[in-house]
C-alpha cells in the first residue's frame, strides 16, 4: 500500500503573525533604553489611540487579555453577581468570565444559519428568566450577531448588552466597526488573532464614565494613594503593546489575504452560506464587511467531521472543533440544553486558515476534505 505523505512541520488550525524582527527589535531598545515596562507608558497609550483610530470609536481600553476584559467589563456595567443570557456556542472564555464574576449564566439557542445568539430565543428565556440584567452575545468567527434585534429587546426591557467582539476585529456592519455597538464590546488580541498583541485584550464602551472606571479596575483600584475601588491587575506591558503597534499596519492587507483565501476555500470545497448544500459557512449578517477571522466548514453529520478529522490528522493537519462542546455540555454547568448549538458543536471544524497561507495549501486541504468525504 502506498505511503500517504504527511506535513512536517504540522499544519495547525493557524500560524501567529509576525511584524519584521527589526521594527520589534527597535521598540524592544526603546523600552530598555526607557525602562518603562508596564504600566501605562508610551507604547500602550499610542496603541490605545491608534486602536481606536483604526476602529472608528471614541476611546478603547486596553486589557492584559480578553478574557480579564470581559471580567472589567461586566463589572463595569454592574453585572457582576446578575443573571446573564448568553450563547453556549462560544470558546469557553465567555462563561468562564460570567462564572468569575459571579453571574448566573442563562443560555438562549443559537441561530442555525448565523451560529450567534437568536434573539428569539433570548426573549423566551426573559419569560423564564425576568430577572436578567444582561446580554452577553458573541460575533462568533467575526460575523455579526443580529444587533438591532437584539438592541430592542435590551433597550425596552432596561437589560445591559455586552458583546463578546473576541473575533470581529476588523468586521464592519453598513460601515461601522462590531465593536461600536452594544453598551460594550470586548475583544481579544491573543497570539492566534488576525490583529494581536501576543496576550492582550480591550473592551470599547458607549458609556461616558467608563474609560475612568476600566483605568481603575485594571490597576488595582487605586490611584496614588487613594483607594477608589476594588480592582484587579489587567494591565498591558509596553513589549505587549510594542507588538500591537509593530502589527496594525499590516491588518488591511491581512484582511484582503483572508478573503482571497477565504474564496479559495469555497471554491474548492463547493462551500456555501445555503442551509441545503452539503457543506456549508456560517451564514453572514447583511450588509457586513467580514474579517475572515476563521474558516469554519458545518459538515452534514458528525461522522463526516470526524472522518475528515482522523483523515487530516493522518496527513499531520490539525483543524480544529471551533466550538466543541456546546457549553450546555460542560460538567460545572446545569441549565437546559440548546438543541442547534449542541447539534453544529458536534459537527464544525476550522480548517487551517492565515493570511500569509500558500495558495497551494488551501486547495491541498480542500482536496483532502472533498476525498475523505467520498470515502
Ligand atoms: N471570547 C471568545 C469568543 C474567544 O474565542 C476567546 C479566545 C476569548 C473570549 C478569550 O480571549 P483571550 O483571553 O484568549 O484573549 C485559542 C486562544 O488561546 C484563545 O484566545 C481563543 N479565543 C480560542 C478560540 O483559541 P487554543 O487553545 O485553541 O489555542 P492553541 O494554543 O491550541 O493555538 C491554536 C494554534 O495557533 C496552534 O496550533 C498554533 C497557533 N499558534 C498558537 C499560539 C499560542 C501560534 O502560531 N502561535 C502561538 O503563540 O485557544
Amino acid at each position: 500500500m502506498k505511503e500517504k505523505s504527511s506535513f512536517d512541520p504540522p499544519v495547525c488550525v493557524t500560524r501567529a503573525t509576525l511584524p519584521p524582527l527589526d521594527a520589534y527589535m527597535d521598540c524592544v531598545r526603546d523600552i530598555f533604553a526607557s525602562r518603562q515596562l508596564t504600566n501605562q507608558g508610551s507604547y500602550a497609550a499610542r496603541l490605545q489611540q491608534s486602536l481606536a483610530d483604526f476602529l472608528g470609536v471614541p476611546s478603547l481600553s486596553l486589557c492584559a487579555n480578553g478574557t480579564l476584559a470581559l471580567q472589567l467589563a461586566l463589572r463595569c456595567l454592574g453585572l457582576n453577581g446578575k443573571t446573564v443570557i448568553t450563547t453556549p456556542f462560544t470558546y469557553v472564555a465567555t462563561l468562564s468570565a460570567l462564572l468569575w464574576e459571579g453571574c448566573t449564566p442563562v443560555f438562549a439557542d443559537i441561530d442555525p444559519r448565523s451560529l450567534c445568539l437568536d434573539p428569539a430565543g433570548v426573549e423566551r428565556c426573559l419569560k423564564e428568566h425576568p430577572g436578567a440584567a444582561g446580554i452577553l452575545p458573541v460575533h462568533v468567527y467575526g460575523n455579526a450577531c443580529d444587533v438591532d434585534a437584539l438592541a430592542d429587546i435590551a433597550g425596552r426591557r432596561g437589560l445591559c448588552l455586552l458583546y463578546d467582539a473576541a473575533h470581529a476585529f476588523g468586521s464592519t456592519l453598513r460601515g461601522t466597526s462590531l465593536f461600536a455597538f452594544g453598551d460594550a464590546a470586548v475583544g481579544s488580541f491573543h497570539a492566534t488573532k488576525l490583529f494581536h498583541t501576543v496576550e492582550g485584550g480591550c473592551v470599547v464602551s458607549s458609556r461616558a464614565d467608563a474609560n475612568d472606571t476600566l483605568s481603575l479596575l485594571r490597576a488595582f483600584g487605586h490611584v496614588g494613594d487613594t483607594h477608589k475601588c476594588l480592582g484587579i491587575n489587567a494591565k498591558m506591558s509596553e513589549l505587549h503593546a510594542a507588538m500591537g503597534l509593530c502589527l496594525l499596519p499590516s491588518v488591511p492587507d491581512g484582511l484582503a489575504r483572508r478573503a482571497r483565501l477565504t474564496a479559495l476555500y469555497d471554491e474548492a470545497l463547493g462551500v456555501d452560506e445555503t442551509m441545503n448544500g452539503v457543506l456549508r459557512r456560517p451564514a453572514l449578517a447583511p450588509d457586513l464587511a467580514w474579517n475572515h477571522a476563521y474558516y469554519p466548514v458545518i459538515f452534514p453529520d458528525h461522522g463526516a467531521a470526524m472522518r475528515v478529522m482522523r483523515d487530516l490528522a493522518e496527513r499531520n493537519i490539525h483543524p480544529r472543533r471551533y466550538f466543541y462542546p456546546s457549553l450546555t455540555r460542560l460538567p460545572y454547568i446545569q441549565g437546559a440544553s440548546c438543541p442547534i448549538a449542541e447539534d453544529i458543536a458536534e459537527r464544525v471544524l476550522c480548517l487551517p486558515f492565515w493570511p500569509d497561507m500558500d495558495e497551494d495549501l488551501v486547495r491541498k486541504i480542500a482536496g483532502l476534505v472533498r476525498e475523505s468525504l467520498r470515502a
